[in-house]
């Protein structure tokens, strides 16, 4: 393969709502560059971008796939991404290795959730954005519904540079209002004849021409003050005008193509390679330490990789993009993410599961490599002495969670290695051995999305397993103040046992003042603080533990074993064997004997002490709230908040937002289970939401109890 230097090489990530046909313009644009000799379909389950074989199975795309193809002597590199929601780390991903996302639409529906969901995306991340209408070929094809639809979500920065002249069945012509031609296809598609706009186009197409050469002005002041004075503007003024536009997404073109027949295809190759924005179009990276790397081919070799995936036969795959320097094989970098020496032994541009070998890469371009040691998805590569990082990819937090547990305890292993696997390949699968609700908890973006995790391990992994529903990780407290006493004492045989402990234990809140009197009935205990220690417990929340011992009734050296005693019920709370926190305890008094006290007689008469008093202390059980935050369509928006207020949900905010509304609520976690499922089917999958934990708050009564009773059953049940 020919080398390209960073001047000829664009890059595109494709989005799109599921099934735009993003899969198969990817085909279309690889055959019209050569780089394949036949056109694979979906139903034929044969393209270069679908080789996995879920995908097969599910005719989707479920992963990102990076391609190329080459055309009028440029590299296009091309993502394409999975449209179904689930998926969405794969695009976001892309989006930090592209300088421009084409957007394909189905003609037949106009603009739906995926469509408005990836344009956001492109925003988040200000990537310019190409529109392709896409389906023109079909019986069902609505070209104005689909204009309209897309000017009214997008507004007016949409503009035409093209109309198709006979959509449909048969479809075969377009016009194109920027180089003023008809492009018509023969039966195969592939490269148009380029024709003069027939008569009857004649009027309309000029229309769009002026509304195209307006908007090109309005790109540039210089442009502006051309129009003024000439009343129009060169072709390739305009198209200095559409550049700019595009780059500041001032301007989102549309293009009109049938990707099943390849008509239009090489147009927009044609448009890509000429007016899309390029890697030094776009701002530079800026690394860890605040500094611009800029695309310079004589600087030390710096690379970003943006994906991971493993293939059969070959293992782990890193996909990069080079920022600066000349890339080529056999050099020796380090991770900088982890220090590890790394050589790059073989270089390769990847089309699907093709791989081509090429001895060096240029700044933008981007690439793959194997037999790293230790690199991944979001990992810096950098020439030894040049130790900064990039901005990593920034995943959607997880929405969905289930528990899961191998059907044979002997696959607990193979397990444990094929969920770190999924996780190198998707990000947004996140794995958590949690200790405390001792389950194995697996987050993710969607029920589908672990649905088809779970496919993975039954057919490529082969460990059945099952899902539950993940326990909730509660927390204890108390709400009032207690006192208790505790003598330990053993005195049968041996060495005896003697220690005991008075203590008074309080909720703790952030900045409250210790104690210095506490009356319990008649009695009035005094307590002079002599020291204290603020442990910020592992699981969140404060222990405050105070030492008010006077006259010595207790020595100093076993004060820290009366702690550890505590903290012993500290991790195992007494109503559901939580953990507890933000408590303040003062050992203000107690006894020990000459020869029997030591540290265990301490450890088990703190311990019991602390135990008494936190019953006796109006004991609660918290519960994790999250910040719940969805955009829902106007007309879904009272089914919405009717369905959070079944949820325990409290709706603090409402707003909207183009067609949009935006609900914030707080909800609490046990109510959020399969959430996405619920939404999803409320809305017609019309919804998005993201969900982050806020804080612990306490359970209602009747809640409390259910979670005590179903406490108690299942430790009867274990
Ligand atoms: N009639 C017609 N059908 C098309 C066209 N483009 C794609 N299709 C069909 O639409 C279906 C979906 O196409 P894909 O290319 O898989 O769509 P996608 O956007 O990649 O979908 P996801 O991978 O799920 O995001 C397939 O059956 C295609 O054959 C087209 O231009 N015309
Ligand atoms: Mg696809």
């Amino acid at each position: 393969m020919k080398t390209y230097q960073t001047d000829q090489i664009k890059n595109i990530s494709l989005l799109g709502n599921s099934g735009s046909g993003k899969t198969t313009l990817a085909e279309a644009m690889l055959f019209n560059g050569g780089v394949v000799e036949r056109r694979g379909t979906i139903d034929g389950k044969n393209t270069v971008s679908d080789y996995r074989p879920i995908e097969h199975e599910n005719g989707n795309s479920i992963y990102s796939t990076v391609l190329y193809t080459e055309f009028q002597n440029k590299k296009i590199n091309i993502i394409d991404t999975p449209g179904l929601d689930d998926f969405c780390g794969g695009v976001i991903s892309s989006l930090y290795a592209t300088d421009c996302a084409v957007m394909t639409i189905n003609v037949q529906n106009g603009v739906e959730v995926g469509t408005e969901i990836h344009f956001r995306h492109a925003e988040k991340v200000h990537k310019p954005l190409i529109l392709v209408v896409n389906g023109l070929d079909h019986e069902k094809s609505n070209f104005e519904k689909t204009l309209e639809m897309l000017k009214d979500r997008f507004g007016g920065n949409v503009i035409l540079i093209q109309y198709p002249v006979n959509e449909g069945v048969g479809f075969n012509a377009i016009i194109d209002v920027l180089k003023m031609k008809m492009f018509q296809y023969s039966k195969d598609g592939g490269a148009g004849k380029i024709l003069d706009i027939p008569a009857d186009q004649k009027t309309k197409a000029e229309e769009l021409h002026a509304a195209l050469v307006e908007k090109a002005a309005e790109a540039d002041e210089s442009l502006m003050e051309l129009f003024f004075t000439n009343d129009t503007l060169t072709e390739d003024e305009i198209r200095k005008g559409i550049a700019k536009g595009i780059l500041t997404r001032g301007m989102f073109p549309v293009f009109c193509v049938s990707s099943k027949n390849n008509i239009g295809i090489d147009r927009l190759l044609d448009f890509i390679t000429t007016e899309a924005p390029s890697f030094t179009d776009m701002p530079a990276p800026v690394n860890s330490k605040g500094n611009v790397v800029k695309p310079d081919i004589s600087a030390p070799a710096s690379l970003y990789v943006f994906k991971s995936s493993i293939e059969e036969h070959i293992g782990e795959i890193n996909y990069f993009r080079v920022y600066s320097g000349k890339v080529t094989e056999n050099i020796d970098v380090v991770n900088t993410n982890n220090s590890v020496k790394e050589r790059l032994s073989q270089l390769y541009v990847c089309a699907g599961k093709n791989r081509i070998r090429v001895p060096e890469l240029f700044p933008g371009d981007i690439g793959a490599l194997v037999k790293l040691k230790n690199t991944k998805t979001d990992h810096t590569l950098n020439v030894p002495g040049n130790d900064w990082r990039y901005k990593g990819v920034d995943f959607p937090e997880p929405k969905f969670r289930v528990a899961i547990k191998a059907q044979s305890e002997s696959d607990d292993e193979k397990l444990g290695e094929a969920l770190n696997k999924i996780h190198l390949e998707d990000p947004t699968i996140i794995i958590e051995y949690s200790k405390e609700l001792k389950q194995i908890i697996v987050h993710g973006q969607g029920e589908y999305h672990l649905n088809i995790m779970k496919w993975h391990l039954d057919n490529i992994y082969k460990i059945p397993t099952n899902y539950n529903p993940p326990r909730i990780p509660y927390r204890e407290t108390i709400t009032k103040s207690a006192q208790a006493d505790y003598r330990h004492k053993k005195q049968s045989g041996g060495a005896g046992q003697f220690g005991e402990v008075h203590l008074i234990i309080e909720p703790y809140t952030e900045g409250s003042s210790e104690l210095t009197m506490m009356k319990f009935g008649t009695k009035e205990i005094k307590l002079s603080v002599r020291a204290k220690d603020e442990i910020d417990l592992d699981w969140g929340g404060k222990l405050v533990y105070v030492n008010c011992i006077v006259g010595g009734s207790i020595d100093a050296r076993f004060m820290p074993a009366i702690l550890k005693g505590i903290m012993e019920k500290m991790e195992i709370g007494p109503l559901t064997g939580s953990y507890a926190r933000d408590i303040r305890v003062y050992v203000y008094d107690g006894k020990m004997h000459p020869v029997d006290s030591n540290e265990i007689s301490f450890r088990l008469a703190g311990r019991n002490a602390f135990s008494q008093a936190f019953k006796n202390a109006g004991p609660k059980i918290l519960e994790p709230i999250y910040d719940v935050e969805i955009m829902v369509p106007s007309d879904r928006m009272g089914d919405v908040i009717s369905d959070l207020q079944g949820r325990r949900g409290m709706v603090l905010g409402m707003s909207s937002e183009k067609r949009f509304e935006v609900i914030k609520a707080r909800v609490p976690l046990a109510e959020m289970n399969k959430y996405s499922t619920a939404l999803s089917s409320i809305t017609g999958g019309r919804a998005m939401y993201a969900m982050k934990f806020l804080e612990y708050a306490q359970v209602p009564g009747e809640v409390q109890d259910a979670v005590i009773k179903a406490y108690h059953e299942e430790e009867e049940e274990e």
